[in-house]
């Protein structure tokens, strides 16, 4: 029974790391996201309005994974020079400028 368990526990863990986070840490580990900057607190909200509802940035980086289960620093570069939001400030420019490139 305690060996079911930890198989269950390990399994339900194996599935969080798969899910929104370890996104976080892929856009945290491409452009070296400092503790304590907005871009940091943003975590989900950087790609993301609510839930799993995506933003303008976020649907952009969609489109660049062609399909593919995670982003890479390929999927990151190719949507950096888009104004996702068009607010005039390209996704690099606001990401430079610890600002989430998209809120809606
Ligand atoms: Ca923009």
């Amino acid at each position: 029974m305690k060996k079911t368990l930890t198989t269950l526990l390990a399994a339900a863990l194996g599935v969080l790391a798969l899910a929104g986070p370890a996104w976080v840490g892929l856009f945290e580990k491409q452009y070296d996201v400092k503790p304590g900057s907005n871009l940091k607190k943003a975590k989900c909200a950087v790609c993301h309005t609510k839930g799993k509802e995506l933003n303008a940035y976020g649907k952009d980086l969609e489109k660049a994974l062609k399909g593919a289960k995670k982003p890479t620093a390929e999927t990151f570069k190719a949507v950096e020079q888009l104004d996702s939001d068009k607010d005039g400030v390209k996704n690099i420019d606001a990401i430079k400028a610890d600002k989430v490139p998209a809120t809606k």
